[in-house]
């Protein structure tokens, strides 16, 4: 009797336990309970895509325990998977709709024929007809109803491409998840079973390309030795429909090719890169182009010869034409002159608008500087009509702490995304100006930079793979609120309970903004370490050093107060806006308080639209990121009855350097800061728990935040 008691307590234990997880399924998790008791489906009938199939089929057999039959005829329940060329699909009358949804699009559709019931989707093509299959999954396991379905769908920009920094020495540059997940002295002989898991990854959420090395290029990438090896990736990636890009170095036909100079004029030149260029296509018919960072923080560029940046993508754009492939040529440049950094990028390629070949595309960061925790829209969006502009969104956490902090860019993305540039009346939002709505261009993309690395789990922090789920989410559709994003992605990545849906979601919506107050609040921008982009040093200053990469070049804190004057009376970059963004952003009344430091210089005691003072209004901000990385602790700490133990410690264990990293940027920044204001910290909030000088004197060892 007492046996089997304990065998019955026994059992009872095991099934309360969650299972561990270490975060390597992603959102791609098919859970038991996920179906309802009644399956929808009974059978599969599928005419086409053999990985559309085997995808449903795959993720039906986890969730069910059994896979799906597959059926000749169609039956009650059945899923008829096809692409348009299918006679049953053509029976069903959507070959028109399909057509509309284009190429990648698809339908998913409930009908009735006969006595039956039957879910189809339906595709143009095979790559389509994978995306309705993800979209119907993610249906199933964010517990939607699926007996009623009339969805079409087709994506919102063309290429959604993750832009990798990885070196051919496996590092990745800004890279906090381990070593690059490319192994290059693997290959070719050697294929990391990752490849295809990545590629299952992105396709679910509609990436359909990828960069695989650093914008900072070496020559090598270019090789035989190394195309062989970019071939066995592509190879891979390939049934997913994600196409393979490289980063390449401008310098390569004199430093590879041995010739006199890289000079985009020079005949020879030209022949190296056509010859290259028809090279990488007999190995890789399907690749997709160059991404090219040139003339920009110390590489080498079409300037070098005195020619311009169109000279020099229009070379390369000439050779890839034949093949269909593409450049995206990066305006991310600034030069160590007296103008303000945040006007060079706009300076130097507003006068090159419309120089361009039409299979060019120019990638730009969201804001004017570089990835800031906030910045403004970038100016090039919007103004730039005759060439077609891709967004630059980072999804690795250079400067939102690593992949140490909680912060969810879904929001970030969105306030982006819906920004209005006004420059084709009320409603040019930066998405519409660049998904083709308002400027048609032969091509649209939109280009994230990947936080993807070795780790087990991907991206380091188990919340940081929402962050590459909300980009490809976004690319495919960037009206999709940040909202409803975060839901997804939590019950798919781990439960569909609303007792932790809710109260998680609420804190990844939070975490931001959050973040933006401990580190940088109202416009302040760059003020972190020297060495690193982690910590704070706001009174960094370097002799000799360039001034546009120290912090008091940004803050420009003095007893008189803080901030970057950009109005007409300083740098004017406000006057690079459309109207009436510019008149908006020039008026300190009007100008929008988050934005503050980053268009005005602003006295100390400036009266705030809540009635505070302006040294009063940074510090309760300050206060607040870190009071809001103490709830998002509390929050998760409820949460461990929902949570696996493992994934469970260690995010609980990231929110503790999170709110220890917030502490230590509130007393660095207040305490410096205070040297210039004179004013004391607002007495209700939390007293600085550093001195000064000690903080002054940290010097991180980047092994422990990387
Ligand atoms: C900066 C990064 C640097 C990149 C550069 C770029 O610190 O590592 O190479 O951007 O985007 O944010 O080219």
């Amino acid at each position: 009797m007492k046996i089997k008691l304990y065998l019955l307590l026994f059992c009872l234990v095991l099934t309360f336990q969650l299972k561990a997880e270490d975060g390597s399924r992603l959102w791609l998790r098919f859970q038991p309970r996920q179906v309802s008791e009644t399956p929808p489906f009974t059978g599969l009938k599928n005419s086409s895509s053999s990985v559309a199939a085997e995808e449903f089929q795959r993720a039906w057999s986890e969730m069910t325990g059994s896979p799906l039959t597959v059926t000749k005829k169609v039956k009650n329940n059945t899923l008829l998977l096809g692409t348009i060329k299918e006679r049953d699909i053509h029976r069903l009358n959507i070959g028109s709709e399909l057509l509309a949804a284009g190429p990648e699009g698809y339908i998913i559709r409930s009908v009735r024929r006969g006595n039956n019931n039957i879910t189809v989707v339906a595709s143009a093509d095979e790559q389509g007809l994978l995306y309705g299959v993800y979209h119907l999954l993610r249906m199933i396991q964010t517990g939607q109803p699926t007996d009623n379905l009339d969805i079409t769908e087709k994506p919102r920009y063309d290429i959604r491409i993750l832009n990798h920094w990885d070196n051919l020495d496996g590092t990745v540059e800004r890279g906090y998840a381990g070593y690059s997940v490319w192994k290059w002295g693997e290959l070719p002989g050697t294929i990391s079973p990752r490849y295809q898991e990545y590629a299952r990854a992105n396709a679910s959420i509609g990436i359909n390309a990828t960069v695989l090395n650093n914008v900072n290029a070496t020559p090598a990438i270019l090789t035989e030795e190394y195309l062989e090896k970019v071939k066995v990736i592509a190879s891979q990636l390939q049934p997913y429909h994600i196409k393979v890009y490289l980063s390449i170095n401008f310098s390569s036909p004199a430093e590879l090719g041995g010739l006199e100079n890289s000079d985009p004029l020079n005949p020879e030149v030209q022949q190296w890169w056509h010859t290259k260029v028809n090279e990488i296509y007999r190995l890789i018919p399907d690749f997709g182009g160059f991404l090219v960072k040139a003339n920009s923080e110390g590489l080498p560029g079409p300037q070098d010869y005195g020619r311009s940046h169109a000279e020099g993508a229009n070379m390369l754009a000439d050779a890839l034409k034949p093949h269909g492939g593409i450049v995206m040529w990066r305006a991310f440049v600034y030069n160590p002159s007296g103008e303000d950094r945040a006007k060079q990028a706009y300076d130097e390629f507003m006068p090159l608008e419309g120089q361009f070949r039409e299979n060019v595309i120019i990638q730009v960061k969201n804001g004017p500087v570089d990835f800031q925790p906030r910045e403004p829209f970038s100016p090039l969006f919007g103004s730039m009509k005759e060439t077609a502009v891709m967004p630059e969104l980072q999804i690795t956490q250079e400067y939102l702490g690593f992949s140490n902090h909680l912060v969810y860019l879904g929001t970030q993305w969105k306030e982006f995304l819906e920004s209005d540039t006004y420059c084709r009346g009320e409603n040019s939002t930066v998405a519409k100006t660049t998904d083709g709505t308002i400027y048609p261009h032969p091509i649209s993309a939109i280009a994230g930079v990947a936080n993807i690395g070795e780790d087990v789990n991907w991206s380091g922090h188990h919340f940081a793979q929402a962050n590459w789920y909300a980009f490809g989410r976004l690319a495919w559709d960037h009206t999709l609120s940040a909202d409803v994003i975060a839901d997804e992605w939590l019950r798919m990545s781990f439960t569909q309970e609303n007792g932790f849906v809710e109260p998680v979601k609420e804190m990844m919506l939070n975490s931001w903004e959050t973040t933006v107050d401990y580190m940088m609040p109202l416009g302040l921008h760059h003020i972190f370490a020297w060495d690193h982009h982690y910590g704070p040093e706001p009174w960094c200053d370097i002799p000799d050093a360039r001034p546009d990469w120290l912090p008091p070049y940004y803050h420009n804190a003095s007893e008189k107060g803080i901030g970057f004057d950009r109005t007409a009376n300083g740098s004017d970059a406000v006057s690079q806006y459309c109207s009436p963004v510019d008149e908006i952003y020039n008026n300190i009344e009007t100008c929008p308080e988050e934005l503050l430091l980053w268009f005005h210089h602003v006295p100390w005691d400036h009266r705030m639209k809540n009635g505070r003072i302006l040294w009063d209004e940074l510090s309760y901000r300050y206060d607040a990121g870190v009071q809001q990385v103490r709830e998002f602790q509390k929050t998760w700490d409820r949460m461990e009855s929902f949570v696996d133990a493992d994934r469970f410690s260690h995010v609980q264990s990231r929110l503790k350097i999170q709110s220890r990293d917030a502490v230590w940027w509130k007393d660095a920044c207040l305490l410096y800061f205070q040297t210039h204001s004179g004013r004391p910290i607002p007495y209700a909030i939390e007293r600085p728990v550093h001195e000064l000088e000690a903080l002054k004197k940290i010097k991180l060892d980047l092994k422990h935040h990387n």
